[in-house]
C-alpha cells in the first residue's frame, strides 16, 4: 500500500462527566489535537465529576461488554489502550479482559489508576476498587498514579513528605508488579511551596527521572487526566520518557497559568481551550534531570 493514513487509534476507557473538565472531555481534545483518533469506551455518564457536592451517576458497566463485542465484530484494532476513571470493581475486570483481547505486540497500555487525591479516596469508591486496581496495573506498560494513589497501590499509609530515596523505592516496587514505566505526579517539593515535581522510572535502562516546575497554589480537578493524556500522545508520537514528562508538565503549568488569574470556580478545571494549541509547539525549556 502506497498511502497509509497514519492516524493512530487510542481506545480511551474513562467516564463522561458533563461539568468540570475531567476524563473524556479532557482526553479527547488533547489526543485529537496531538493527531490521534480517540475511540471512547465510556464507563459512566455523570452530570459532573464527583468533587461537586451532588452529581448524577449512570453506570455503564452492563453496556461496556456490548460495545466491546461490536468492536470485535468490526475487527477494531488499537495502537494504544488508555484507561482512567473506572466506576466499579466489575469494570476493572472488563478492562482487564479488554487488554487481553486487544493487545498486540506493539500496543501501548497506559493505566491511570484513578483512586483519589490529597490523601483521600474519591467519593463513590471503596476499598475493593483499590484491591482490583492493584491487579489491573500489572497489565500496563505505563502507569501514572499521583502521590495519594501510590500509597493506595502500595498498601501503605499516606504521607506527603517523602525523600528521593523513598520515592525511587516506590517507583521500583510498582514497576516490579508489571509496568515498565511508572510516573508519580504532583509530588510536593520539600521546603519549597512554590514548586512541584514529577518522578518517573524506566525499568528498561534502570533510569529514574525528575521534572520540577513552578507550583501555583490552586487545585483543579482533571489536571491528572490532562497530564496522562499528554504523556500518552507524546509516547505515541515517539518522544522519549523525559521529553514526554517535560511536555506534560509544561502543558499543565500553561493551563493553570491561563486559569489562575480569573475569579473562578476551580472545580470547573483548567481552561483547556485556551492552551490546547500549545500542544503543537516544541518543548520550550527542558527541566528534566536524572536522579
Ligand atoms: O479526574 C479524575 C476524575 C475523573 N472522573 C470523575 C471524577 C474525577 C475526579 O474527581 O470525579 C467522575
Amino acid at each position: 500500500m502506497v498511502y497509509s493514513n497514519n492516524v493512530k487509534k487510542v481506545a480511551a476507557i474513562h467516564d463522561l462527566s458533563g461539568m468540570g473538565r475531567v476524563s473524556l472531555t479532557v482526553v479527547i481534545p488533547i489526543l485529537s489535537s496531538m493527531g490521534f483518533q480517540v475511540c471512547p469506551l465510556p464507563t459512566a455518564v455523570l452530570s459532573s465529576h464527583t468533587q461537586y457536592p451532588t452529581f448524577s451517576f449512570h453506570d455503564l458497566t452492563d453496556e461496556m461488554p456490548v460495545i466491546i463485542d461490536e468492536w470485535k465484530r468490526l475487527g477494531a484494532s488499537f495502537d494504544a489502550i488508555y484507561t482512567g476513571y473506572l466506576g466499579s470493581p466489575r469494570q476493572i475486570h472488563i478492562v482487564s479482559n479488554f487488554i487481553d483481547d486487544f493487545r498486540k505486540d506493539d500496543t501501548l497500555v497506559i493505566i491511570d489508576p484513578v483512586l483519589g487525591d490529597n490523601g483521600k479516596l474519591y467519593a463513590n469508591f471503596n476499598s475493593s476498587m483499590i484491591t482490583e486496581m492493584r491487579t489491573l496495573i500489572s497489565k500496563a506498560d505505563v502507569i501514572t498514579p499521583n502521590l495519594t494513589e501510590i500509597f493506595f497501590l502500595l498498601d501503605k499509609p499516606y504521607k506527603a513528605d517523602n525523600s528521593d530515596t523513598e520515592l525511587k523505592e516506590y517507583l521500583r516496587i510498582l514497576s516490579e508488579k508489571g509496568p515498565e514505566v511508572v510516573i508519580i505526579t504532583s509530588v510536593p517539593v520539600k521546603d519549597d511551596p512554590h514548586k512541584t515535581s514529577v518522578y518517573a522510572y524506566n525499568r528498561k535502562g534502570d533510569k529514574y527521572w525528575k521534572v520540577t516546575c513552578a507550583y501555583l497554589p490552586a487545585h483543579y480537578p482533571g489536571t491528572g487526566d490532562a497530564f496522562t493524556s499528554v504523556v500518552t500522545g507524546s509516547i505515541m508520537q515517539g518522544d522519549s520518557l523525559p521529553i514526554a514528562l517535560d511536555r506534560a508538565t509544561q502543558f499543565i503549568l500553561q493551563g493553570i497559568r491561563a486559569t489562575f488569574g480569573y475569579e473562578y470556580d476551580n472545580r470547573d478545571g483548567i481552561l483547556l481551550e485556551k492552551v490546547l494549541h500549545n500542544l503543537d509547539m516544541p518543548i520550550q525549556n527542558s527541566s528534566y534531570e536524572l536522579i
